[in-house]
């Protein structure tokens, strides 16, 4: 009997083989925009599928290296990365994934533009996309509340494409404390008498601690506790001579993925750093740059998605089982069929929120659409990153055995999606944050409104029942919150189920909107499958009435009574 091999998958470019993102950005930026900006998109993605994915398997082959001394006995602290990394960073600036939001060739439009490229580029970017989203994050909250100098000398270096002029920019907000809890920050800034200040303190995790500035929280000598005394700085790393500036890498953080990734702990020694925006304002000031990583985080998260469905889709027609390729076993097409379905939700959410900010940035929005915003960018990041986790799991078994192997490349992929809940604010620290923020706006309005409009928008009689389903699942969700509104530990306990069915509901009413766009262009089959799938399926329940008793789930939870508070 002749001897099997099973062929491995081959990734395509990942842009001819996504025709969910081409007819999305064909809805949001036009076909005169789309015709204008596929010829990038594409060369991009032939970038993705050959040389930047071998760059990223030696980058994660190569981790990166902390020498505290050099061979004197000098404190040196260099983080040496693989040259693949390196070039990585090259390419981010050629392709512009962080100019393009900036130099706004299409207006409004440059965010939408701007989130395909990086869609295609984070998943062969072995995480630069990580120090790209505090860059990005760094230049809109220098531009906006940046001295006359930062802004007009940092900020072009941010949002350069020239590779030997592109700064990056690291967010160092993570201390022993607490990641959620930032008010519980330590490090301390005292006036140096000339202007500026100098920081004492450690920062837990910092990522890409190869940066050449970073924006960070202090509480400058004498504020009060709490996060209502901490203030923005920023700090730039390195003296003309490349020489840290009163900075200690105590050491590299081993992580479960993200391993080209530098992420080190530091200790602040007199740090040089200058205010950014009002003192005590801190956490209010840093939710600038927190809000474009966070929809930074949504996007990485789709592009892990489309990645592993791509795979998974390649290998269904190269393995054969049961005497048939995978593609032809009816179960199996079903798991991809819902694995496609969550990658168009997640891909409308993200793009919806991209297209959002882009307005809000050119001074293009109302006001309702900047408050929706507000809500738009804690419910994409929360419902995007389960999403990647878990659909990157479903993908991994798609390849049986093969999928648990390392040299396949398929496992880093779960393990670097593993860090999307969690970095940039966890499910639960987003689904309170959303409450906080309807506290302070106007409530659910902003979201209902725009969600009613979609749906009244919606023409195809194909979508009646679809339409139907989602009304009511939204129409549940505010009925919930109308009964809990008075209750604040049934409201919280709830808030997660809250906002991934919020999520849910308002990204089923995009899918809607999609697929009525592409029915009345003449073809619009897949989209209506997607959308009335999302709504039979993929919709998330109101907080059940387990959540209306916490003491019941503290009994759960500890049985024994003893590790209740
Ligand atoms: C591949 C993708 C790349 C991603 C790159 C990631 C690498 C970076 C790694 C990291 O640095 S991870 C660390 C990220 N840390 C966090 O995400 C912190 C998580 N914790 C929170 O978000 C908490 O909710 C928060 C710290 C904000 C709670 O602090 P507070 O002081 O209790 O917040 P509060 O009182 O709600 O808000 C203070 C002010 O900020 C209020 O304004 P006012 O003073 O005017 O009332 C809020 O409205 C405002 N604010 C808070 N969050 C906001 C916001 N404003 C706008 N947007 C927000 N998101």
């Amino acid at each position: 009997m002749e001897e099997f091999f099973q062929d491995a998958p081959r990734l395509g470019n990942p842009y001819d083989a996504d025709p969910v993102l081409r007819q999305l950005l064909a809805r949001l930026l036009g076909d005169e925009v789309l015709a204008e900006v596929e010829p990038g998109l594409r060369s991009l993605g032939e970038r993705a599928a050959g040389e930047m994915l071998a760059l990223a398997a030696a980058a994660e082959a190569r981790e990166p290296r902390h020498v505290a001394y050099d061979a004197w006995g000098r404190r040196v602290d260099r983080i040496e990365t693989a040259p693949a990394w390196d070039r990585l960073h090259a390419i981010a600036a050629e392709e512009g994934i962080v100019a393009t939001a900036y130099e706004r060739r299409h207006g409004p439009l440059s965010r939408v533009h701007q989130f395909a490229r990086l869609y295609l580029f984070h998943p062969s970017s072995a995480l630069v996309s990580c120090p790209l989203a505090m860059t990005d994050g760094a230049a809109r909250l220098l531009a906006l509340e940046g001295d006359e100098d930062l802004r007009a000398r940092v900020v072009p270096r941010l949002t350069s494409r020239d590779p030997a002029r592109l700064w990056t920019s690291g967010q160092w907000m993570t201390e022993r404390a607490g990641g959620s809890d930032v008010g519980r920050t330590a490090t301390v800034a005292r006036p140096d008498g000339a202007g500026g200040y100098r920081l004492s303190g450690v920062k837990w995790f910092t990522s890409a601690t190869t940066a050449e500035v970073a924006l960070t929280l202090a509480r400058i000598e004498g504020a009060p506790e709490g996060s209502r005394g901490l203030s923005v700085f920023c700090v730039e790393l390195r003296d003309e001579a490349g020489r840290l500036r009163g900075i200690e890498v105590l050491r590299l953080k081993e992580k479960l993925g993200t391993r080209a990734l530098p992420t080190a702990e530091l200790a602040l020694c007199d740090t040089p750093a200058r205010l950014v925006g009002a003192p005590g304002r801190g956490v209010a000031t840093i939710a600038t740059l927190l809000n474009v990583t966070r929809l930074y985080n949504a996007c990485c998260a789709c592009g892990y998605l489309a990645r592993a469905l791509q795979l998974a889709r390649d290998y269904a027609r190269r393995r054969e089982a049961f005497g048939r390729p995978l593609a032809a076993h009816p179960l199996h097409v079903e798991t991809l069929a819902a694995l496609a379905a969550e990658h168009a939700g997640a891909l409308q959410l993200t793009f919806r929120a991209a297209e959002l900010c882009g307005r809000e940035e050119t001074g293009a929005a109302r006001e309702e659409e900047i408050a929706l915003l507000r809500l738009v960018t804690p419910l994409a990041k929360a419902l995007t990153g389960k999403q990647a986790v878990a659909g990157v799991s479903e993908a991994l078994e798609c390849f049986g055995g093969a999928g648990y192997l390392e040299e396949t490349g398929l496992p880093a992929l779960l393990r670097d999606a593993q860090v999307l809940p969690i970095w940039e604010g966890t499910t639960n620290v987003l689904a309170l944050d959303l409450l906080r923020a309807m506290a302070k706006g106007a409530g659910l309005a902003p979201l209902v409104a725009d969600l009613e409009r979609q749906l009244a928008a919606v023409r195809a009689p194909e979508l009646v029942e679809t339409v139907h389903r989602l009304r009511q699942s939204a129409g549940a969700l505010q009925a919930w919150f109308r009964h809990a509104g008075g209750d604040g530990a049934r409201l919280t306990a709830g808030a997660r189920a809250f906002a991934l069915g919020l999520a849910r509901a308002y990204a089923g009413a995009l899918l809607a909107t999609q697929a009525d766009w592409e029915l009345a262009r003449g073809d619009g089959a897949v989209a209506l499958a997607l959308a009335r799938r999302w709504a039979e399926g993929h919709l998330g329940a109101a907080p059940g009435a387990a959540a209306a008793d916490p003491a019941g789930a503290l009994r759960l939870v500890f049985p024994d009574r003893e590790g209740a508070a």
